[in-house]
């Protein structure tokens, strides 16, 4: 039997907050629930899951480093580095893998400094105003994409 392939979830700055405040922005689930949700959307497509998340860009870009080496993709929600971190999105290109961007909120309705992703223009997939239920889709249409 082959070894079951692997995504990484990376969420990023402030995430950790999730259900905790700003509810009517960013819902009521918490981190520990989207988790949970990727997991399983993974689990019905056949691929496993590592979660970080980090309020520190360095050790975001260490772990989208490390999953060179043994991860098929990568589902990130990248919080406000979305929108500032060339460093990121250097880290994202080295790492040579298909990538979900993911925004619970829709950025394009929200303040201008929003509607600018260092992201979008090299991931496979960007779903965005979705809620918690972007990253299940995300992940759907990452495994097409790696199916
Ligand atoms: O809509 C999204 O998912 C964002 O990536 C969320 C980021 C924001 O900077 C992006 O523009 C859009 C902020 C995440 C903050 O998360 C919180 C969650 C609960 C309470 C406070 C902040």
């Amino acid at each position: 039997m082959s070894t079951p392939k692997r995504l990484l979830l990376v969420n990023g700055p402030n995430l950790n907050l999730l259900g905790s405040r700003e509810p009517e922005v960013y819902g009521r689930d918490t981190l520990a629930d989207v988790e949970a949700l990727v997991t399983s959307a993974a689990a019905e497509a056949g691929l496993e899951v590592r979660a970080v998340q980090s309020n520190h860009e360095g050790v975001l870009i260490d772990a989208i480093h490390a999953a060179r080496d043994d991860c098929a993709g990568i589902v990130i929600n990248p919080g406000a580095f979305t929108h500032t971190s060339i460093a990121l999105r250097d880290a994202l290109l080295a790492a040579e893998l298909p990538i979900a961007e993911v925004h619970l909120s829709n950025v394009h309705r929200r303040e201008p400094f929003r509607h600018h992703s260092y992201v979008s223009d090299i991931a496979e997939v960007v779903v965005v105003g979705a809620g918690v239920h972007g990253y299940a889709f995300a992940v759907q249409q990452l495994a097409r994409v790696l199916s």
